[in-house]
């Protein structure tokens, strides 16, 4: 993944194997730097303070904090385990920089605007279409969410992160770990790949741009993606991908206001009243509002949060950005209306929402919630400043999960709400759905083993909101499709090209936001 300029920092050749090996394994955690965000920092000065062998136990056997065990997943064998021990006391090699020519060099327009169709060639609901990642095999599927059929099965590269859907929900955007964008057009009869380019060397977020109002006619303009490596996030443009315009993050933390070399681009979310995209940077805890209107003369707002900022949505209004500082165990509330930071409050061990889940209790009014990395919990609080002041971002609820666990999922037409427990250890756990009722929370959760092989991550409604997508998580993959009122199964979707299925998005609710 990393280009042959840095190979000649890997001094020996047996560095080589753990040089490859972190950009996949290890940078999304603990940084290219190893300065550390949702792992902690392993720089060569502070391992150089351990001993090989207590370093390759940990590689391979991983810790009760969260990390894998790279060698109990199959993923390094006992001598590459020592090979990275002992690559984690050298000094971090710097990978390079990508500028715009690179980026441009790279973009591929396979179907040019003016050939694509004017309206759809198909009378499929193009607004239920499920985007499915299938991430080991470097491809993505659509999948029809009324008939259930799959309708392509596209090359998108290499670990696909997330799909996006256009404003107007023609197009998805997929963004790769390798940085690589696609764009697919979904007018077409069978729905391919219309554009690419590589504008990063490690991503994990895209979004596009969708105001429309006095202030212009933004809708699928531009897309912007979010870098890991190099830090910074690229403007391209939303019809075609070409790269535009390319938006450093290098800049000071929030509170001390230290220089970071590398201040990654986590969630980014597109704001539906400015032509603004809302961007989390991680390491130095900033919340960016990005005017994209005058690209030549761009403005922005900076608004400081908390640290190692990570996933997060809308509430049910739009209006506050709701975000993980997960390794400060706290959410963010930002103002993206009044360009403020409003609040942040702690919930539990490495909050993990996802986009989040918003929904209306009984007795708290409108609320939102996050499971965690760090224990088998759920955290709801109230996000309803002006109706429910007394309960707006307070912790009003809690409850035990299955286990520590990636996402949960609502949607306003649902009784439920869904959480995974993907990260527990205990044995059988992480093939568990858990569902919780909204009328009756404190009744506890639901749980059933919804598989005997791989391990359950992320849910996705369907459009009406009366069925619910779970992946299963292995090369054998499957996607399982219940009733979201009987909590039945309706339907399994196997074949050889499920291929390790994670993130899904049902076209309509990710354009507007329903989560
Ligand atoms: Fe993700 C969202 C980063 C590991 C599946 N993940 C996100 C977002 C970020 C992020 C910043 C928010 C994007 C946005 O909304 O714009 N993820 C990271 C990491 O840094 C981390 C911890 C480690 C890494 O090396 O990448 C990581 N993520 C994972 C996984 O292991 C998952 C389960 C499978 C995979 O693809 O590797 C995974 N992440 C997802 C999914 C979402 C996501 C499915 C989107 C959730 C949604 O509902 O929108």
């Amino acid at each position: 993944m990393l280009p042959s300029l840095s190979i000649c920092r890997a001094r020996r050749h047996d560095e080589y194997a753990a040089y490859f090996s972190y950009p996949h394994r290890c940078s999304g955690c603990h940084g290219s730097l190893r300065k550390g965000a949702t792992g902690p920092n392993i720089t060569a000065e502070k391992m150089s303070k351990k001993s090989l062998a207590e370093l390759e136990k940990m590689i391979y056997d991983g810790t009760d904090a969260g990390m894998p065990g790279w060698g109990r997943t199959g993923e390094l064998n006992r001598e590459e385990a020592a090979l990275m021990a002992k690559f984690m006391q050298l000094p971090a090699p710097i990978p390079p920089e990508m500028g715009l020519k690179a980026m441009k060099a790279t973009h591929k327009l396979y179907v040019p605007v003016a050939d694509r169709p004017t309206k759809p060639e198909h009378k499929r609901d193009i607004d239920n279409y499920f985007g499915v990642i299938l991430r080991d095999a470097g491809k993505g599927a659509i999948i029809d969410g009324g008939t259930k059929k799959t309708v392509a099965v596209l090359d998108t590269g290499y670990a696909v992160h997330i799909f996006r859907a256009s404003a107007t929900g023609r197009y998805f955007y997929t963004v790769g770990r390798d940085g690589k964008l696609t764009l697919i057009d979904l007018y077409e009869k069978k729905p391919r790949v219309v554009a690419e380019s590589r504008v990063c060397l490690d991503a994990r977020s895209v979004d596009v741009s969708k105001y429309k109002g006095p202030k212009g006619d933004f809708v699928d303009k531009y897309a912007v993606v979010g870098c890991y490596w190099p830090p910074q996030m690229v403007v391209v443009d939303g019809q075609t991908l070409e790269p535009i315009k390319v938006i450093s993050t290098r800049s000071s933390t929030y509170d001390t206001n230290e220089y970071h070399p590398e201040p990654r681009v986590a969630a980014i979310v597109a704001s539906h009243h400015a032509p603004e995209w809302v961007v989390a940077i991680k390491e130095t805890g900033m919340v960016w509002l990005v005017d994209y209107s005058d690209l030549d003369n761009l403005s922005m707002t900076q608004i400081a949060t908390e640290r190692f900022l990570h996933d997060g949505g809308f509430d049910v209004t739009g209006r506050y950005l709701l975000i993980a500082a997960n390794m400060r165990d706290q959410i963010v509330v930002v103002d993206t209306k009044d360009r403020k930071f409003v609040t942040k409050f702690e919930t539990g061990t490495k909050p993990h929402p996802g986009r989040g889940a918003n929904w209306v209790d009984p007795e708290y009014g409108p609320v939102s919630a996050t499971t965690h990395l760090g224990e088998g919990l759920i955290t709801v609080y109230g996000s309803d400043p002006k109706g429910h002041p007394e309960h707006a971002w307070k912790v009003v609820r809690e409850e035990e999960t299955g286990g520590p666990g990636l996402f949960l999922k609502t949607h306003p037409k649902s009784e439920h709400i869904w959480t995974d427990a993907t990260l527990s250890k205990e044995e059988g756990a992480n093939q568990q759905i858990c569902v919780f009722k909204k009328s009756a929370f404190d009744d506890g959760m639901k749980c059933w083993k919804a598989t005997d092989h791989g391990k359950i991550v992320h849910f996705e409604y369907n459009k009406a909101g009366d069925e619910v997508w779970a992946s299963v998580w292995d090369r054998k993959g499957e996607l399982i499709i219940y009733d979201d009122k009987t909590l039945k199964e309706k339907k399994r979707i196997k074949g050889d090209w499920v291929v390790t299925p994670t993130g899904k998005w049902n076209v309509y609710n990710t354009v507007h936001d329903i989560y």
